[in-house]
């Protein structure tokens, strides 16, 4: 029968086994990122540029110092759980040996070993804090600066000093949506800014978080090693979309960003019957889109998945088989659906400012904010019901319906959406 007096030789053992488990995971640890398959796209584990490096570098200070605290204090419980247990019977009933406390050599050495290990944490914190913080004096001659600001639930990026012309005369900042397009190997410094609530800045695998926050001006940098696509979210809770408000950076190499830069600058492409003749559309090699399921709305194609960034690169040619006349019947309805009152396509009807930019929508991996693949099916479903794929979003609240009344301000039929899905992925 068990006694209630045998109930601290069953915490020991458990103790001891949860120890031994504890340890076994953490001395592991070198290998964490391949045992728990921490790896995907918005992993931290797997830094892809120096600053995502120096954070990962010092949170591995933090772990090998924190398993030696672990390994050391559990051993010696370990060791004082063992030795002193109450071997029989009689044991149990023994009243306590005197206890003894206040040995100065132990507790001064206590002290000092603890003072010892937070300063082993704090030197290379302090140099990252400082390495992290800014571009490095040495690098900024070469560094390039963008303005990122966060909207619920989408991020607008505007390169300041990529002028662009106005169609009502004087220029602006080149600005895009949801992708932002950076040279690899070169030092971004990145503005950032909200229009309504607090958002945080995060791409795990190059740099963050840095809160976007109201009335003040926060910035971060980071840099690509290499030509890449990298998963970007925002890291502070920011309304019903906030899980869903993502982003994507992809990095390219200076001659290609510089033809991307270049493209950027031109007004929105216009498809007629004659350009699309002229252009004698070259076949493109298009990945296989997904068909679209109900709860799979979140998933890329395997395609997508296996080589984002040539998935990228694909979807900057003009697509085959390009219709012009549905696409003229698109951007006819793009402004008699009220949509160009929200959104802008530079040089065409659109000129709103409260939704992404779509001058060159058909280019982007992404649509709804790194939410769904572009591809005509899923622009479609985002276009028919966009609160499905987001929750609260500005489009639907009004734009698509009234929030005052609850009643839808206009109807869209399939065959329209499917004309307006064809103006938005011309737009290349
Ligand atoms: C009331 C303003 C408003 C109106 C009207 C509106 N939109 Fe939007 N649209 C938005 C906002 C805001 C977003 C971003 C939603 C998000 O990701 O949270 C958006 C996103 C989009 C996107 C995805 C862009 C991207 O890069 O993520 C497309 C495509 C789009 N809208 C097409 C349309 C079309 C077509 C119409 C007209 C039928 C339309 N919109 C009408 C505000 C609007
Ligand atoms: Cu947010």
């Amino acid at each position: 029968m068990t006694s209630p007096r045998s109930a601290p030789r069953t915490f020991s053992r458990l103790t001891t086994a949860l120890f031994a488990g504890l340890s076994l995971i953490f001395l592991s640890g070198c290998k964490l990122t391949e045992i728990f398959n921490l790896s995907g796209p918005q992993s931290t584990m797997v830094s892809a540029g120096p600053v995502a490096k120096a954070q990962w570098d010092l949170f591995m200070v933090t772990v090998w110092v924190t398993t030696f605290i672990f390994i050391v204090v559990g051993a010696v419980l370990a060791y004082a759980q063992f030795k002193f247990r109450a071997k029989t019977e009689a044991d149990e009933h023994a009243t306590p040996p005197p206890q003894g406390h206040g040995n100065p050599f132990v507790e001064i050495g206590l002290i000092a070993g603890s003072v010892l290990l937070l300063v082993i944490i704090a030197i290379p914190t302090l140099r990252g804090i400082w390495y992290t913080h800014d571009v490095p004096e040495d690098e900024k001659a070469n560094a390039m600066e963008v303005t990122a600001t966060g909207y619920q639930w989408w991020f607008k990026f505007e390169y300041p000093s990529e002028m662009v012309p106005l169609p009502t005369g004087g220029e602006a900042p080149l600005v895009t949506g949801n992708e932002l397009v950076v040279p690899a190997g070169v030092p971004v410094r990145v503005q950032l800014r909200t229009v309504d609530v607090i958002h945080s800045f995060w791409i795990p695998k190059l740099a963050g978080k840095v809160d976007m926050m109201p009335n003040r001006g926060n910035f971060l940098w980071f840099k690509a090693d290499k030509p890449g696509y990298f998963y970007g979210q925002c890291a502070e809770y920011c309304g019903e979309s906030h899980a869903i408000m993502r982003f994507r950076v992809i990095a390219l190499s200076a001659p290609e960003y510089a033809r991307w830069l270049e493209n950027q600058k031109q007004a929105a492409r216009t498809v007629t019957a004659e350009s699309l003749a002229a252009a004698a559309a070259t076949p493109t090699a298009k990945f296989a889109s997904l068909k679209f399921e109900a709860g799979s709305a979140l998933a890329a194609s395997p395609g997508f998945d296996a080589n984002p960034l040539a998935a990228w690169q694909d979807m900057q040619k003009p697509e085959p088989g390009e219709n012009a006349q549905l696409i003229a019947t698109g951007r006819k309805l793009f402004a008699d659906k009220t949509c160009i009152s929200c959104h802008a396509v530079r040089g065409h009807e659109g000129i709103g400012i409260t939704g992404p930019d779509l001058t060159r929508v058909g280019a982007r991996t992404t649509i709804a904010a790194g939410v769904l693949e572009n591809t005509p099916e899923r622009m479609h479903a985002w276009i028919k019901d966009p609160n499905h794929y987001k929750p609260g979003n500005k489009m639907f609240n009004g734009g698509y319906v009234d929030v005052d009344t609850g009643t839808a301000k206009f109807q869209l039929t399939d065959p329209e959406i499917d004309a307006l899905v064809a103006y938005l992925h011309s737009l290349k």
